[in-house]
């Protein structure tokens, strides 16, 4: 035995690898040392940035026989087996866009959220004549000027003009997004159009949740870019080791039941131009295997739940279907994993959660004042104000016209989350808690061009028994 590991030893140690002690003690006491570290230097052989020092963690997942996590069984009892239900992913259908499609995807957007401003109690209560109207539309244009805002609303009677002059209105016409859906009250006047009067978003209602007894926590990330020079290895590593229950912080994480992760799995490539240069690993496949690598180190009775984000391997288009199965194959074989599409709206304990990448962030924080890419959740409750993904079209988020809008936010969710941005923030509106969950990229240098500055490194959790959000930190 002894000769054996020092042969292992030296072995490891001539292809350049170091073991740490607690990677020493696995392959002792494992059943087949030999066998164990021929299955390690194959796994060594696959991975484009190689550890220099071998820890547990990579040879963890090789041991056949699941290892026990340091959470104790009795802790393990308490949870009961989580059950997520999908109530919509991704889209339904296949489409080739062509402008009869977008024609019918915009007449579905149209009515879906005209039902909705029409379930409201205002837009009912009032009482059009001659002079006075309400009009629903989708926004058209929007011209801004000094002393006034011009925007053009669009419905089945064809285009009405409208104008805010009043300080007060100009302040919440300039919320206004192009291709979102609203209603205006205002007068008419002749030659002229429409003097606006009040405007009215579909809006959410508050969230009435049911109360029942719920326990555990649900961790929110995104962003993860394995791949990338600028993914932060150490720093995830010591999020999964925290989900293993392998750090002094044991409260919570034998409490977690999901992780749910909001796109960005991996870099991808050829995502933007010279991404090459800043890619650790070049291969997508090798990219999924490395992230299914890490991710099958979670303990299984922690249920995960991945939608793509656009730097995955998938449909571009809005609705997304999830990640590719064969690229994403590795993911797919995690017994504990759920791929599901973007948006997707699933319940958990009676809970609704919209899951969404947050593509369309990019589009809208620009537009809407007061919104700034340090705090999404602000540009997060506008889209709910919206009841849409993803309002604005033609810009950065492309949408794939079909027939039915399933980027209506029709579901009203108690968890708003999504990513994409990189930086973490939380707040709640209405009764419904919205989360943009952070990355675990540092600055890239088209991020460092563009002044973005990434908040990484840090994890929103929900505790499902009183419903505080907190965040953990692992730089
Ligand atoms: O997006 C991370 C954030 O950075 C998101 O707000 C978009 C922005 N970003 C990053 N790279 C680019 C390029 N090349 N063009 C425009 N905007 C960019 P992520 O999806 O992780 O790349
Ligand atoms: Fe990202
Ligand atoms: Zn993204």
């Amino acid at each position: 035995m002894e000769s054996t590991l020092r042969s292992i030893y030296s072995t490891l140690l001539n292809l350049g690898y170091q073991l740490s002690p607690e990677a020493f003690n696995l392959i002792k006491e494992s059943e087949n040392p030999e066998y164990l570290v021929s299955e390690l230097i194959k796994r060594l052989e696959s991975m484009e940035n190689k550890p220099i020092i071998i820890e547990r963690t990579h040879i963890e997942p090789l041991i056949t026989k699941k290892i026990s996590s340091p959470i104790s069984l009795e802790q393990k009892k308490e949870k009961y087996l989580p059950s997520i239900k999908i109530l919509r992913s991704g889209g339904k259908y296949s489409v080739e866009s062509s402008p009869e499609a977008f024609r019918s995807y915009f007449l579905d957007r149209f009515n879906k959220l005209k039902s909705i401003l029409n379930s409201r109690a205002d837009v009912r209560a009032y009482n059009s004549n001659n002079k006075k109207v309400k009009i629903i539309g989708i926004v058209a244009s929007k011209k801004e000027t000094k002393d006034k805002i011009a925007i053009e609303l669009e419905n089945e009677k064809g285009i009405t003009k409208i104008l805010f002059k009043d300080k007060e209105l100009k302040k919440k016409a300039s919320r206004i997004m192009l291709d979102e859906v609203i209603c205006v009250f205002g007068t008419i006047i002749e030659n002229i159009g429409v003097i606006g009067e009040d405007i009215i978003w579909p809006d959410i209602t508050p969230r009435i949740r049911q109360n029942i007894k719920r326990e555990g926590y649900i961790v929110f990330t995104s962003d993860i870019h394995i791949g990338s020079k600028f993914f932060m290895r150490q720093q995830f590593e010591s999020f999964i080791k925290w989900l293993r229950g392998e750090n002094d912080e044991k409260e919570i994480a034998s409490k977690v039941k999901y992780l749910i992760i909001a796109g960005d799995i991996v870099d991808g490539i050829g995502i933007y131009p010279n991404q090459e240069e800043e890619l650790i690993i070049k291969d997508i496949y090798k990219q999924y295997e490395e992230a299914a690598y890490y991710l099958s180190m979670i303990p299984e009775d922690i249920k995960i739940i991945i939608i793509p984000g656009n730097h995955d391997a998938c449909r571009q288009t809005l609705p997304t279907p999830p990640i590719y199965k064969d690229i994403g194959a590795p993911l797919y074989s995690l017994k504990n994993v759920v791929m599901l599409g973007d948006p997707s709206f699933i319940e958990i304990e009676n809970l609704v959660f919209l899951i969404t990448h947050g593509r369309s962030l990019d589009d809208v924080i620009p537009v809407i004042p007061n919104c700034t890419f340090k705090e999404p959740q602000k540009a997060m409750i506008e889209l709910l104000k919206s009841r849409h993904i993803a309002p604005i079209y033609g810009e950065k988020t492309p949408i794939a016209p079909e027939p039915e809008d399933m980027l209506v936010i029709d579901i009203i969710p108690d968890i708003f989350h999504a990513g994409h941005v990189h930086v973490w923030g939380i707040s709640e509106y209405q009764g419904t808690f919205v989360i943009n969950s952070g990355t675990w990229q540092k600055q890239t240098k088209y991020q460092q061009s563009m002044g973005i500055e990434p908040a990484p490194g840090i994890v929103p959790v929900i505790d499902l028994s009183n419903f505080k959000i907190t965040t953990l930190n692992f730089l």
